[in-house]
């Protein structure tokens, strides 16, 4: 058997790997960093000052073409060491794609090294080099596993020793941390670490996860949202239209996002479903379980009543979060898990009753009422930032059944007339590892290429920055942003942490406001827009079109 049959590319992968991603023109020659004006935390200064001594207050930075240099050049190589933590997002590829041709550009002497598995690969001295043969397998297409992604979380001073051996025997000038909010945090603490410390070793964080919370008025977007999102859309778009020749389902869909509801806000906006809960609507208008499922039966009641016993309804993965009910449990359930790490070697029954005995009268009584089986997940291990794992929480089994008995009632009252029958779905991982759209696949080779220049200039603590995205790729800002300047104190894992403040949904924003403007037409007809799988070959128009979060919110009408 011909084992190379195996290991040959699919046409499409062949293809897209020749994609050569747009560079903004800031970048596409020498720059020469301009300093803002010295910046401060999102809240808490005093407190994150403290914490942060060396590398609080630095000044955002903004590359601009360097008109008296000939070219892109340092005399000495640049080394640099790249980490892959937390989930997958389409594009991360492209980000070591570009740092390989940054480092690259400035010395052709210069190596990069990828530690495996995330941030465990540079405790344990894992790691592999990444050569010209490795790098060019691996340009434009989705995935991690190029050198993996894990969550350990990278927050002891042993941890950043043992990494500090590996990075002088490799002669590493920087590292650069590819991640979400809690990684970058990471990110910042090891960079106060080093220069505390006085060894020569700069950080970088640069902005990754699906879930679209890490944004601020710094950071617009985080890469993988535009692909992840617009793969989901295909998905839901293929869904209703399923549901729109059947006539004879509500298709339940639970997305992917952890806490924040920009996904489904997202995927509402592209393909236009019957209803959407967004998770932030919830919790400002301090909404039960019971009121959430009250509302999806009146839809479903008065589209039943016109004869149309189907439809789609949308469930942000974080929604139990925005209960304030809800965030009271999980919070004491946290600190309960917290406290005892052996509570998962408990028997089932053991575990419950365990919980049960410890939490307050009031979070007693909601676990109790609770459906077993939710009861049980909402007690599953946390991942190592301390966060609930929301994706196994089956919300939009538990809507539809409430709902269920909800209609039922109805029924009994002669207030629903219709059916209800009903299929579910979770859109997660499936959209991880996607080949980056064109918008990720640029985005990502231009906060790469761009985390280098920042290395070259000197800074660390830095986020990798590129802005007015909303604008063709050439016209994108290249810059820095010192990660400090993000961060807050939250309460985790029992315990005051410096965090990177979460991205919420903003009631106020445009992309709410649009849905809010157009949910009720959406719930009575049907307006299903059906968006089709992401464009790589085409007219512009269609292959760089961005999120419509981001249209939006950049000015968009
Ligand atoms: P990051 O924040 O690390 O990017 O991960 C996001 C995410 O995809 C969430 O949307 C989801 O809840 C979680 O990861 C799932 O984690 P895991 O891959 O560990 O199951």
């Amino acid at each position: 058997m011909d084992i190379l049959k195996f290991k040959q590319k699919s046409i499409l992968q062949q293809l897209r790997s020749s994609y050569q991603p747009k560079l903004p023109a800031a970048l596409q020659g020498p720059v020469k960093a301009v300093e803002g004006a010295a910046t401060q935390s999102a809240g808490d200064q005093e407190d994150i000052k403290k914490l942060f001594p060396c590398t609080y207050g630095l000044p955002e930075l903004t590359f601009v073409r360097d008109e008296n240099a000939a070219s892109i050049h340092s005399d000495e190589p640049c080394n640099v060491g790249v980490i892959l933590s937390g989930g997958q997002a389409p594009g991360g590829h492209n980000v070591i794609c570009g740092i390989f041709d940054g480092i690259k550009a400035l010395n052709e002497n210069s190596r990069l090294y990828g530690f495996l598995m995330g941030p465990e690969g540079l405790i344990e001295h894992d790691y592999k080099e990444l050569t010209r043969e490795i790098i060019d397998e691996y340009r434009n297409c989705g995935g991690f596993d190029m050198i993996g992604s894990g969550r350990t979380k990278l927050e002891k001073h042993e941890q950043f020793e043992k990494g500090l051996e590996i990075i002088m025997q490799l002669g590493i000038k920087a590292i650069v941390i590819i991640g979400g909010d809690d990684s970058n945090t990471n990110a910042a603490v090891l960079a106060e670490y080093y220069k505390a410390k006085n060894v020569p070793v700069q950080v970088i964080g640069v902005p990754k996860t699906i879930d679209g919370d890490l944004k601020n008025e710094k950071v617009e977007i985080s890469f993988g949202f535009d692909t992840a999102t617009k793969l989901y859309s295909e998905l839901i778009g293929n869904v209703e239209r399923d549901c729109n020749s059947a006539k004879k389902y509500w298709h339940f869909i639970k997305l992917m996002g952890r806490s924040a509801s920009h996904i489904a806000l997202e995927c509402a906006l592209q393909t236009q479903p019957n209803y959407c809960v967004i998770g932030e609507e919830v919790a400002a208008k301090g909404m039960y379980l019971d009121d959430v499922v009250n509302d999806i039966a009146r839809v479903v009641a008065a589209r039943a009543a016109k004869g149309r016993n189907y439809g789609t309804v949308l469930i942000p993965e974080g929604l139990v979060e925005f209960m304030p009910a809800m965030r009271k449990l999980i919070d004491e359930l946290n600190d309960i898990l917290a406290e005892n790490p052996n509570f998962s070697k408990l028997h089932l029954d053991e575990q419950r009753d365990f919980v049960l005995s410890k939490l307050s009268p009031e979070n007693k009584r909601r676990f109790e009422t609770l459906p077993p089986t939710v009861a049980r997940q909402l007690t599953l291990d946390r991942d190592p930032h301390g966060n609930v794992q929301l994706s196994l929480i089956e919300t939009e089994k538990l809507l539809s059944e409430m709902v269920a008995k909800k209609l039922q009632k109805m029924k009994d009252e002669g207030r629903f007339v219709g059916k209800f029958k009903t299929q579910h779905h979770f859109f997660g991982y499936e959209g991880r590892c996607a080949d980056p759209s064109n918008f990720d696949a640029d985005y990502c080779y231009a906060l790469g290429f761009n985390a280098t220049m920042l290395i070259n200039a000197g800074a660390t603590g830095y986020m990798s920055a590129i802005r007015h995205l909303a604008k063709p790729a050439t016209e994108w800002e290249a810059g820095g942003i010192p990660i400090t300047m993000m961060m807050n104190m939250e309460h985790r894992n029992g315990k005051q942490k410096p965090v990177i403040k979460k991205a919420l949904v903003d009631l106020n924003g445009k992309p709410f406001q649009v849905f809010a403007n157009s949910r009720e037409l959406w719930a009575k007809e049907t307006c299903y827009i059906y968006p089709g799988p992401i464009q790589y070959f085409g007219s512009p128009e269609m292959c760089d079109q961005t999120s419509c979060t981001l249209y939006y919110e950049q000015g968009g009408k």
